[in-house]
C-alpha cells in the first residue's frame, strides 16, 4: 500500500442491529459521532461517514456505519439495495475494508 492510498483507508462497518457498529465507530474517532441505542431498534436509518484525524496530514480514516442487517422492521432487502447505491454514488473510488460484526453472545435458534 502506498502512502496515498493509506491517506483515504475506508472502513465499512457491517452487521446486525446492535452489534456495536456505532459504538466502535465512535471509539476509534474518540467522538461519539455515530447514534447509539441500547433498545434493539434500528438506529442507524442512513449511511453515516467521518474522518478519524481529520487534521492529520497522512493516514485519516473514514469510518462508515452502515444500517444493520437483521433489521427489527424487515428492510433488509430495500436497506442493502440503498447502501451498494450510496457506496456506489458517495464512495465510488473504492472501500478498503469491510469489519464485519458478530455477537457470539447471541443464543442461536
Ligand atoms: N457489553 C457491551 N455492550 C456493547 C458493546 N458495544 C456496544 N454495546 C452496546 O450495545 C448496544 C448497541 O450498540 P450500537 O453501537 O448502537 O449497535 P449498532 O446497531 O450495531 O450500531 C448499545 O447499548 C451499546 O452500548 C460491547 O463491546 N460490550
Ligand atoms: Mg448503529
Amino acid at each position: 500500500m502506498n502512502s496515498d492510498s493509506c491517506k483515504f483507508t475506508k472502513i465499512l462497518l457491517v452487521a446486525k442491529t446492535g452489534t456495536g457498529k456505532s459504538t466502535f465507530g465512535n471509539f476509534i474517532l474518540e467522538a461519539n459521532k455515530f447514534k447509539t441505542s441500547s433498545i434493539p431498534n434500528s438506529e442507524t436509518k442512513e449511511i453515516e461517514s467521518y474522518i478519524v484525524n481529520e487534521n492529520a496530514t497522512y493516514k485519516y480514516t473514514i469510518i462508515i456505519d452502515t444500517p444493520g442487517t437483521s433489521d427489527s422492521y424487515g428492510n433488509d432487502i430495500k436497506n442493502i439495495k440503498k447502501m451498494v447505491e450510496t457506496l456506489e454514488k458517495k464512495y465510488a473510488n473504492g472501500i478498503k475494508s469491510i469489519l464485519f460484526f458478530i455477537d457470539y453472545t447471541e443464543k442461536k435458534s
